[in-house]
C-alpha cells in the first residue's frame, strides 16, 4: 500500500515536472528570437573594392579582404547581389563595405556600403 502510494506521488511529481519543462521550453523559444537581432548586428562588414559589375546578371565581381565568417581569405570573386538596384550606385574601383551570406547555394551580397 505504502509503495502504491509512493507511485502514485511520483507519477504526480512527474506531470508536474513536465508542465514546468513546457513552461521553460517556450521561455527558451522566445529568449532565442530576442537574441537574433544582436548577432546579426554584430556581423563585421568585409572590405572589398568593385571590379566590374553585371547589371543584367545582377552580379558584381568584388576584390575582398579575408571573410572568417567563410573562412575565405582575400581574393577578387563573382558574387550575386541581394537586388539589382545596389548596382545603380557602384562603378569599377569604389572602395565599399559589404556583408554577404550563401543564398540558394551562392554567395550573395545583402548590405552594402560605399566607403568616402
Ligand atoms: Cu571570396
Amino acid at each position: 500500500m505504502t509503495r502504491s502510494s509512493n507511485l502514485i506521488a511520483l507519477l504526480f511529481l512527474g506531470v508536474g515536472l513536465a508542465f514546468q519543462a513546457g513552461a521553460d521550453d517556450s521561455h527558451k523559444h522566445h529568449a532565442s528570437n530576442e537574441a537574433k537581432p544582436a548577432a546579426a548586428a554584430s556581423a563585421a562588414l568585409t572590405d572589398g573594392e568593385v571590379r566590374k559589375m553585371d547589371k543584367a546578371a545582377g552580379k558584381v565581381t568584388i576584390k575582398h579582404g579575408p571573410m572568417p565568417k567563410f573562412d575565405m581569405p582575400a581574393m577578387t570573386m563573382v558574387y550575386r547581389v541581394k537586388d539589382k538596384a545596389m548596382l545603380e550606385q557602384l562603378k569599377p574601383g569604389d572602395k565599399i563595405k559589404f556583408d554577404a551570406d550563401g543564398v540558394g547555394g551562392e554567395f550573395t551580397v545583402l548590405r552594402l556600403e560605399k566607403v568616402k
